[in-house]
């Protein structure tokens, strides 16, 4: 039997740092309810859905950023999307802060953030939560940068690894996994995932448009090249489909890039968004494609050498080589 599911790319933009939690549920609600007119089974949302993009905002007292994270999800401002969800009979992904009193690698209990994506089932229960990995930017504000992004101060480092479960989407099973943002950066991310099998990578951003440094090693025409040229590599190096959804555009003076896509196990782009606003994309993605990477090219059993890649899995940082010296 073909596998073949719709997937919609569900893009946000702006959210202004005074809009409320109503007026963006009620977006993400109409979008879930164009998803499903559009046919689509499973619908991706940006990283931090609810809110702004607040990192770039410095806060001392970090119980004072407390409202722009979950204590619970869903919760009674959430609940319309859930309410969705199970009335559509969608499977979503959505990125939020996330706030969680668990122990620590100490064993200490304590109040913890995280930026946090999850997929929901039709059902509404949670079918895998992941916490971002890969953090960006910085902890202390930053006297040289023109905008902060201060994801080194707001959230910890996500402990959940890089999850894959097989959950029925539609009428077909499919490996569902996910990244957020920073991530889509980092090979070792997709690999992770690729070594599980995926077949659908969901992933959420919040991209500046512009590089806040200026230290022009990313221009701007560069930034929206890096960001689909990684979801493209990690789909094609990992034989699975991924989404890249962005929340864009302009967040109280600050731009965000939007162009986010439906990526393909060859690495082709099969739909893009072109506004930068509230933007559906769709696709019929025919997870039978995943199975000729994962089988000739990029056969993992078959031609990975884990003897030869020791620095991956030890070496954080990178070091000098050796000088090569020419004989006397
Ligand atoms: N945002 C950006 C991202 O990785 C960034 C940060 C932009 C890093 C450009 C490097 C270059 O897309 C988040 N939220 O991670």
């Amino acid at each position: 039997m073909k596998r073949v599911i719709t997937v919609a790319a569900a893009q946000l933009g702006p959210i202004q740092k005074a809009e409320g939690r109503d007026v963006v549920v009620a977006r993400l609600v109409r979008l879930l309810e164009q998803a499903h007119h559009r046919g689509a089974q499973v619908v991706v949302f940006p990283e931090l859905a609810l809110t702004t993009f607040f990192p770039r905002w410095y806060v001392e007292d970090l119980d004072e950023a407390d409202a722009w994270f979950e204590p619970s999800l869903p919760s009674p401002a959430t609940q319309p999307v859930f309410d969705a969800i199970r009335r559509l009979g969608l499977t979503c992904y959505l990125g939020y802060g996330e706030i969680a009193h668990e122990a620590d690698e100490t064993g200490v209990v304590r109040k913890r953030r995280f930026n946090t994506a999850v997929v929901i089932a039709p059902s509404g229960e949670i079918v895998l939560k992941y916490r971002k990995v890969h953090l960006p930017g910085h902890k202390e504000f930053s006297t040289v940068r023109k905008v902060q992004h201060l994801e080194k101060r707001y959230f910890e480092v996500g402990n959940l690894g890089f999850p894959v479960v097989r959950a029925p989407v539609g009428g077909v099973d499919v490996n569902l996994g996910t990244l957020i943002c920073n991530d889509r950066r980092w090979p070792e991310a997709w690999r992770e995932l690729g070594l599980q099998q995926v077949e659908l990578v969901m992933l959420g951003y919040n991209t500046p448009a512009v590089n806040q440094e200026n230290r022009g090693f990313e221009a701007n025409h560069l930034r929206n090249f890096h960001s689909q040229l990684s979801i493209q590599a990690g789909c094609y190096q990992n034989a699975t489909f991924g989404v890249g959804v962005a929340k864009a555009g302009n967040e109280d003076g600050f731009e965000l890039m939007g162009h986010s896509i439906i990526v393909n196990p060859q690495g082709e782009i099969m739909a893009m968004a072109t506004s930068c606003a509230d933007e559906l994309v769709v696709a019929d993605c025919d997870l039978a494609m995943c199975e000729l990477g994962r089988t000739t090219i990029f056969n993992f059993a078959q031609h990975r050498r884990l003897e030869a890649y020791a620095r991956i899995a030890t070496q954080t940082g990178s070091t000098e080589p050796p000088v090569w010296q020419p004989a006397r």
